[in-house]
């Protein structure tokens, strides 16, 4: 059944005489899948509501953050209640200190944190951090994995560049990329020829211990272990860009679920309860490097805003409060819709390849298995595109993109699972039409 689009077509097109696109983030403009982008007007539990009157089950989660839902409860009063007593003053607030304390208590090897407002700024300054620590230039990172849109990390990207096809970013000089090592995910061989190659050159590895942004790829077995082994012995430091996977995967992150301690941590998405937060961590010894301590410089006038404070400590409260209930529940109903799409597929007869950690997932289009951006970037964009559209008009709001990982959060019910994979059975009759 076709969804009404009359009244968000008519808002994309007002946005798009005055937005580049009409959007303030490339994935939303839909390109990659086609069709008409529904405006959002309102959000409650697992659904979305959008301008036209249609309703969606929501597995997006404005890509990770709303691991409780939407319009959570408590997290709505809070920033209500912080709302009242001003917004934003640019001087030190009380909450700063408390989500400090709730986010180290949940990441044993921070010591310290810095909050900033995006994941971005999260990624870029630990990585200056990391150069100021150890006086190195070279920095790795992994093809696929995204940390951002910071000049020295759009090399080999996903997310919305692998989305789009594009190599890479008009804009960023060669020069400014010189010292950034893009190597294959889930490769130990490579990084150890790199670390060969650039003899103690190298400042940090920087992982997407889960990545999600080229959809779900878990590490193979034993590769953290061995991402950890390798920059200890190199003494180079292992950055975990937690972003997505912190609070997600368990309470402690991908850390807390692999036992694998980084050097530093990044965090955003879910520390901000859906407010812009962004975060870097690790020990007081290299904290300590950062101003006015010390000569690493990083600053921002809206950070540790108190209402994005309040937001993330509600969130992290209610999930340290509820986890023994929460994270096995979303296990259990996140096995339960991956598997049961994976069996609609397979009754289709379509190819597709499931990859899942906890509530982070992708039905990647491909024979698989899919362990790395090579094997993810051969798959079948378009059916992806005529499986999502069918999945939209049917009420199931994926990531619009083959490469970025969908999610379930806390207030999805069995209900919901249970309508997704019944639309995923017709979605993939359509696919194969
Ligand atoms: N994967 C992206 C963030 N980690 C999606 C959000 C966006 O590009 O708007």
């Amino acid at each position: 059944m076709a969804r009404k689009v009359e009244i968000s077509r008519r808002l994309q097109q007002r946005a798009e005489r005055f937005l580049p696109g009409g959007v303030n983030s490339p994935v939303r403009a839909f390109r990659a899948v086609g069709g008409d982008a529904p405006f959002v007007v309102r959000g409650e539990g697992s659904h979305i509501f959008d301008a036209d009157g249609n309703v969606y089950i929501d597995y997006v989660g404005s890509w990770g953050p709303m691991i409780l839902g939407h319009a959570a409860p408590g997290v709505v009063e809070a920033v209500t209640r912080a709302g009242r007593k001003g917004t934003s003053f640019g001087a030190s607030t009380p909450g700063e200190a408390d989500l400090a304390e709730i986010v180290i208590s949940a990441f044993p090897h921070v010591e310290k944190v810095r909050f900033v407002n995006s994941g971005t700024e999260a990624t870029m300054s630990a990585i200056r951090l990391a150069r100021a620590y150890t006086r190195r230039n070279y920095i790795v990172k992994f093809e696929g994995c995204y940390h951002g849109h910071a000049d020295a990390l759009l090399v080999k990207a996903g997310s919305g560049v692998a989305t789009l096809g594009i190599p890479g970013s008009a804009g960023v000089p060669e020069e400014f990329t010189q010292f950034t090592l893009a190597l294959p995910f889930n490769d130990t061989d490579a990084l150890e020829q790199a670390f060969t190659k650039f003899r103690r050159q190298i400042a940090c590895v920087i992982v997407e211990p889960v990545v999600g942004n080229m959809g779900c790829v878990p590490p193979g077995s034993g590769y953290l272990e061995a991402l950890r082994a390798i920059t200890r012995r190199e003494q180079s430091l292992l950055i975990f860009d937690e972003v997505m996977t912190g609070f997600r995967l368990a309470f402690g992150g991908a850390q807390e679920l692999y036992g694998i301690t980084p050097d530093l941590t990044t965090m955003g998405k879910i520390i901000g309860g859906g407010l812009p937060v962004g975060a870097y961590g690790g020990p007081t010894e290299i904290m300590n490097l950062v101003a006015p301590l010390g000569p690493m410089y990083q600053a921002g006038t809206l950070s540790g805003n108190p209402l994005a404070m309040a937001a993330g400590l509600a969130t992290l409260e209610y999930l340290r409060e509820h986890k023994q209930e929460i994270y096995p529940r979303l296990e259990r109903l996140s096995r339960e819709l991956v598997t049961g799409v994976a069996a609609a597929a397979k009754q289709a007869a379509i190819p597709i390849s499931s990859n899942r950690v906890g509530s982070m997932f992708t039905w990647f289009f491909a024979p698989g298995p899919i362990t790395d951006w090579g094997s993810a970037s051969k798959a079948d964009t378009e059916a992806f595109a005529r499986f999502f559209r069918s999945m939209l008009d049917a009420g199931v709001y994926l990531p619009p993109s083959q490469f970025e990982a969908a999610f379930l959060s806390a207030a999805h019910l069995e209900e919901d699972v249970r309508q997704t994979v019944e639309a995923a059975k017709q979605a993939f009759q359509l696919v194969n039409a």
